[in-house]
């Protein structure tokens, strides 16, 4: 037996994980959880990415001996460094406002059509591209010789050593996902300086050893390599999908819901790009065909206005509530920044003309309703854009554990929902470094392995698709413009 440390930052806590890996055998175990808060300064929204080191140091410590380490993040967000490589500021926060307005003014320079031709991400306001842009003539850009992505960032105050993880790279819209390298043209165009980038490296790759200091923090005796994995949460979340075959679709569902497909080369057709499909690197060259969706953000927010009342009551008393009586575009950039959820979909409700919901129970319903039918569209759409077969999908992520949201995923697609695993992300960490160290074979052999030994639950449609199919219609409408039907 192996174990593996997998470090794993969501948008709300981090958690560094204990994989256990042996012939058969895959196992985990939390070390340390600890929370993730942005911090509104002066000047915006800012991750405190110096907390979460030291979360990452104290997991370590907790996590006892390793064979390995490995780090994975949310995507898009970066840390610059000076000339010594010293750490310019805190690093931004996607949800900062600091991009608003900014992609009209680069679609001036490269229209949205040739930026999709190029690098196949789907329109994000936070794309690390925008987020260059709006960050132009700051004199922290100015003075900055290194951008490091977080999960790269982090494993360079590990090991001393730059990089940047390919799945994460694929997020900045400045890769090409058909040549899996910088597109350099582009870059160009925008007046953006490539040279920040740190050398590309894939997951598996060495990522240096835990330096003298960081083993003295965390008790662990040296050497302890780094690995790169799939630094990107949902790249590692989706290397691990316990399904067989190709005909399945995925849900990530965290903070976001990332909900697509799996495919060995990109779809860069302008259907795709109208229907905002993005094209992320996952693992052995295979493609994230994805659409993001505003996911269990709007119900954490809504949680968190509330005063975090129990959950579980919570769910209980929403699937008593009618179903489909109210749906939101689960898919809106307007619910983007934090604050005033409840107000903010109650208002969404008015605003089409439908009936607004007055307790969180119907709030809670109108989310998870709203969220289903968002992955309906997503599935079916991508289904038809890469034009794939799907039989099942595989709800992973912590919404593996909504049961509410689990089913009506499955009422909405009319497809069988097998939810598990809910710590996906963790184990794609630990599953690419194991098979870096030669203990798991391939990627479908990595799958055969947990859906041996990760418990899943299956949930069947429950039949009533056509009010699904009508409510995704009436969506569809209100988005293209038309009054709701
Ligand atoms: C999920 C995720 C999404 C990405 C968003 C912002 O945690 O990584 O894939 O679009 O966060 O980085």
């Amino acid at each position: 037996m192996k174990s593996y440390a997998a470090v794993d930052l969501g948008a709300s806590s981090g958690r560094v994980m204990v994989g256990r890996v042996g012939p058969g055998t895959l196992e985990l175990s939390e070390a340390h959880r600890f929370p993730n808060r942005p911090v509104r300064l002066p000047e915006g929204l800012r991750w405190d990415v110096l907390g979460l080191y030291g979360g990452v140091l104290a997991g370590l410590r907790a996590a006892g001996p390793v064979d390995s380490v490995g780090i994975d993040s949310w995507a898009v967000d970066y840390g610059l460094l000076d000339a010594d490589g010293a750490l310019l500021g805190n690093p931004v926060h996607y949800r900062d406002a600091r991009t608003e307005g900014v992609a009209e003014t680069v679609w001036e320079t490269v229209p949205a059509a040739e930026l999709y031709a190029a690098t196949g991400l789907q329109y994000a306001p936070f794309n690390t591209l925008y987020q260059l842009v709006a960050a132009r003539g700051t004199a922290q850009l100015a003075r900055a010789e290194r951008l490091l992505l977080i999960p790269d960032l982090l494993a360079y105050w590990l090991t001393g050593e730059q990089g940047t993880e390919l799945t994460n790279a694929s997020t900045t819209q400045l890769l090409d996902p058909r040549t899996r390298d910088w597109a350099h043209g582009l870059a160009a165009r925008l007046g953006i300086d490539l040279d920040l980038f740190a050398p590309l490296r894939q997951p598996g790759d060495p990522a240096g050893l835990l330096r003298p200091g960081v083993l003295e923090e965390t008790g662990l005796t040296g050497p302890v390599p780094v690995t790169t994995v799939g630094s990107h949460d949902t790249a590692s979340a989706v290397a691990a999908v316990p399904a067989e075959g190709e005909r399945f679709a995925y849900i990530c569902t965290g903070t976001w819901s990332l909900a697509g497909l799996e495919l060995d080369a990109p779809v860069l057709t302008e259907a795709s790009r109208k229907a905002n499909f993005t094209n992320e690197l996952g693992l052995d060259g295979t493609v994230r065909y994805l659409r993001n969706i505003m996911g269990l953000w709007l119900l954490q927010e809504c949680l968190r206005d509330w005063g975090e009342p129990d959950l579980a009551a919570l769910l209980r008393a929403a699937a008593e509530v009618p179903a489909l009586r109210s749906v939101v575009d689960a898919g809106d950039a307007v619910f983007l920044a934090p604050g005033h959820m409840p107000e903010r979909i109650a208002e969404a409700c008015r605003a089409t003309g439908q009936p607004v919901p007055d307790s969180p129970a119907e709030t809670t319903r109108v989310i998870l309703d709203s969220l289903a039918l968002a992955h309906r569209g997503a599935i079916a759409e991508a289904r038809s854009l890469a034009d794939r077969p799907v039989d099942v999908v595989h709800i992973v992520g912590g919404g593996a554990r909504n049961t509410l949201l689990c089913q009506l995923t499955a009422d909405a697609c009319g497809l069988p929902v097998v939810a598990g695993p809910a710590e996906a992300a963790a184990l794609g960490n630990v599953l690419v470094q194991a098979r870096a160290h030669g203990l798991v074979g391939d990627r479908a052999g990595m799958r055969r392995l947990l859906a041996r030994t990760q418990p899943l639950t299956r949930y069947e449609p429950r039949g009533g698709t056509a009010a699904w199919r009508a409510a995704g219609a009436r969506l569809a409408a209100r988005a293209a413009g038309s009054a709701p039907v």
